[in-house]
């Protein structure tokens, strides 16, 4: 069967897996849920939207003929990742992560790891500071117990009604995002705080930069645990793994 890879996207390393397969000639469909207004153009078919759960995405799997799945969803995207890894075994398609290591403290940042949001709305108990909440939109609801802070949201989509955050300056762009831009975004804001997720990838760390060069304090979001799953972090890896992988189907 003609090989077709489904890459469940989202992030700059989707991206860049589905550049790299367009210039191989390789069929393929990336997927995005369908957050944002209008996610960017790509080289290879996109579809968009969920797929209706494990069964959704077992039957997506059948009917497209998908010979492998690759899921290159975002670390915290934790329900696709588990759906992909029961829908791959449930329609006998081979699944390959590809994820980016988590970002590790250097010298000179100042962080306060914590497991969860939960746990990081809790860290911001205490007097009113400027607080740069740099979590995107699905996060927002769970800080109105935090009200006493000037919070900066940086927001993909400008919000589609009142925010739950009386006191707060919305600034509306999509990443990858550059050193000197998160700095000056934290100066002109007078940021005393960053609150953000341990993504990891080059698209987001800016922001641990210059909070690094600041002197800043950063909460940083653990990452959630994911299901068991072949992973590698590079784009090559995947490559290879579709080559050596396409060869085993045959045994
Ligand atoms: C819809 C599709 C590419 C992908 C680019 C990466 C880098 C820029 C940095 C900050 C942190 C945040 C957020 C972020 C980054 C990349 C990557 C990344 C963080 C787009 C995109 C989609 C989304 C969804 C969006 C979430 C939100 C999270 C904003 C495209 C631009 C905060 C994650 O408004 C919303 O509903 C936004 C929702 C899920 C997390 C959240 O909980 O709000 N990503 N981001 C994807 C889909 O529909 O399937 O337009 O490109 C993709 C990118 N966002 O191809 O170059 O690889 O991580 N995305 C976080 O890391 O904390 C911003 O502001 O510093
Ligand atoms: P999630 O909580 O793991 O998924 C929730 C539901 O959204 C899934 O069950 C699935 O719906 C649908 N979905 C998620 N990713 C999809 C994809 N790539 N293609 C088709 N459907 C998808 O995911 P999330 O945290 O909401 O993230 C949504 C998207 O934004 C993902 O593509 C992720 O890579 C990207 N993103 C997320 C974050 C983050 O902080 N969470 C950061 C950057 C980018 P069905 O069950 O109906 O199939």
């Amino acid at each position: 069967m003609a090989r077709k890879v489904l890459v469940l996207g989202g992030t700059s390393e989707a991206s860049n897996l589905v550049g790299a397969l367009a210039d191989r000639g390789d069929a393929g469909v990336l997927s995005y849920a369908g957050r944002v207004g209008a996610p960017r153009t790509q080289p290879l078919p996109v579809r968009i939207g969920g797929f209706g759960g494990v069964a959704g995405l077992t039957e997506y799997l059948r009917a497209e003929r998908i010979t492998h799945l690759v899921d290159a969803t975002h670390p915290f995207a934790t329900r696709i990742s588990g759906n992909a890894v029961e829908a791959g075994a449930a329609a006998g398609v081979p699944l390959i992560a590809l994820t980016r290591p988590p970002w590790r403290p250097q010298s000179g940042d100042r962080w306060h790891e914590v497991p969860d949001i939960g746990a990081a709305v809790a860290a911001l108990t205490g007097a009113p500071r400027r607080v740069f909440l740099a979590l995107g939109r699905l996060n927002l609801p769970a800080f109105a117990t935090q009200p006493q802070h000037h919070y900066v949201l940086r927001l993909v989509d400008p919000p589609d009604g009142p925010l739950p955050l009386p006191d707060c300056t919305v600034v509306l762009a999509r990443g990858p995002f550059e050193f000197a831009g998160d700095l000056s975004l934290m100066r002109t804001h007078g940021v005393q705080m960053v609150v953000a997720k341990n993504a990891g990838g080059v698209g987001a760390e800016a922001k641990l930069h210059a909070a690094r060069a600041l002197g800043l304090p950063v909460i940083l979001v653990r990452r959630p645990a994911l299901p068991a799953r072949r992973e590698v972090d590079s784009v090559d890896a995947v490559l290879r793994w579709l080559d050596h992988a396409s060869a085993d189907r045959g045994v």
